[in-house]
């Protein structure tokens, strides 16, 4: 098989990627490991930053999005009690975000995809790419039991925090920057209507926990954990018990119970792979970073990624110059690097370490209290929090 640009996993990055290219004219094959029911199932994220909703719209992905998602603009912080509305579009000039699952946008590209003709293989999984500093990167997979190879121009290895391509990078290039944490995040689907039409965020002294939602009939709910706690060790009443707990605050209405369809404990880490391309080999999502859930920048951050890399394509195909493909990994990076301060500011404002002392306490309290009484703190929030335009 040949093509211009072979793209190694169907996740978001993958999607918006072949999408991008299909549009502007650039002929693409996606490799996807799983099968499609798999793809479109995986419960994650849940919030679009408005510049990822500007980018749908523009690929002509957008569609459903703008009927079914549910634009916020603003979320609630709960602390000591107290309920605090940080309002994103009157802090930052009229931005907002929009709550569509990771597992909607997804549906929504393999469709596109397929109809403007593909390829996109499933359980096709890639083996290794060679050739990653030459002009012809090949990709070796097995599609289906039978191995093959994919010929290319350029790689794109968008295949999550689990993949194979950014192995190709060699070791001595390459230098990781992680960070994990002593907790992760029970996260439950209940058929349930949300309690609140905004997100809440609330810090307690049991942990963190985050009221989101899937649609107007579904709860997506979540609660700190321990490191390595095993999901099954919560039954749903005492998910529900401890929930309505962490939220509790003054005037707030109870929390509406419903069955719980699915639970799992995510783990919180974070991490920079650099550089983010080597030779015609280039990283993109969560094959190149991870960031803690808490912001819900993880998605945003891999639309960022193929969007910086399809406009450097077409500039080379229109000018004959390299700068932005060059550029690709500087670019990127500085947009990551913001969102990992981002996301760990907001997970070490809200989450309780352990083995915190009380001072730490004490001191989250107040950076709560000043983010709640001063419009300049807010507005760093706020602006965070929707994201810098693409
Ligand atoms: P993905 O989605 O992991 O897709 C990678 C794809 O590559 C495939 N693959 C391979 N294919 C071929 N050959 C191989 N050898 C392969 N190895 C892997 C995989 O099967 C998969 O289909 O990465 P991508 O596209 O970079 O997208 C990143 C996002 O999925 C991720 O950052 C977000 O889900 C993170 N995240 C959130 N991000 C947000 O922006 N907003 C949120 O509200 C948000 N909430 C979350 C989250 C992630 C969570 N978890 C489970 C980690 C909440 C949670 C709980
Ligand atoms: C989600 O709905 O899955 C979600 C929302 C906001 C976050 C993280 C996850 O900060």
């Amino acid at each position: 098989m040949r093509t211009t640009v072979g793209i190694v996993g169907a996740g978001p990055a993958g999607l918006l990627l072949a999408r991008l290219l299909h549009r502007a004219g650039v002929d693409a094959a996606v490799l996807e490991s799983r099968d499609r029911r798999h793809v479109e199932r995986r419960q994650r994220a849940g919030i679009l930053e408005q510049g990822t909703v500007d980018v749908l719209r523009a690929a002509g992905a957008g569609e459903r999005m703008d009927r079914e998602g549910l634009r916020h603009d603003g979320i609630e912080l709960r602390y000591a009690g107290t309920r605090h509305r940080v309002d994103f579009p009157a802090l930052t000039g009229g931005r907002s975000v929009m709550a569509y699952a990771q597992t909607e946008v997804c549906k929504d590209l393999i469709a596109l995809r397929l109809a403007d003709g593909g390829p996109l293989l499933f359980e096709a999984e890639a083996l290794a790419v060679d050739g990653a500093d030459t002009d012809r990167p090949r990709v070796r997979f097995r599609h289906r039991g039978v191995e093959d190879v994919l010929e290319c121009d350029y790689v794109v290895g968008c295949d999550g925090s689990w993949g194979v391509t950014r192995r190709a990078v060699p070791a001595a290039l390459s230098r990781v920057f992680e960070q994990t944490y002593p907790f992760g995040w029970l996260g439950v689907l209940a058929d349930a209507p949300p309690s609140h039409d905004e997100l809440v965020y609330a810090r307690h002294d049991r942990g963190f926990a985050l009221l989101s939602l899937r649609s107007p009939s579904v709860s997506r709910l979540y609660l700190q954990v321990p490191a390595g706690t095993d999901a099954d060790s919560w039954d749903d009443g005492a998910i529900w018990d401890e929930l309505e707990r962490r939220v509790e605050a003054a005037g707030a209405p109870p929390l509406t119970r419903g069955p719980i369809s699915q639970k799992s404990v995510t783990p919180m880490r974070s991490s920079v792979h650099e550089p983010m391309r080597y030779g015609r080999l280039y990283l993109a999502g969560d094959a190149a970073h991870i960031v803690p859930p808490t912001g819900a920048k993880g998605l945003n951050l891999a639309v960022g990624d193929v969007v910086t890399f399809a406009r450097a394509l077409v500039h080379r195909r229109e000018t004959g110059s390299d700068a932005l493909l060059d550029g690709y990994s500087a670019t990127c990076l500085r947009r990551v690097w913001q969102a990992q301060r981002f996301s760990a500011d907001l997970t070490a404002l809200l989450h309780r370490a352990p083995d915190a002392p009380p001072f730490e306490d004490r001191l989250q309290h107040a950076r709560l209290e000043r983010l709640t009484s001063c419009r300049a703190a807010a507005t760093d929030l706020a602006e965070g929090y929707t994201g810098l335009p693409f």
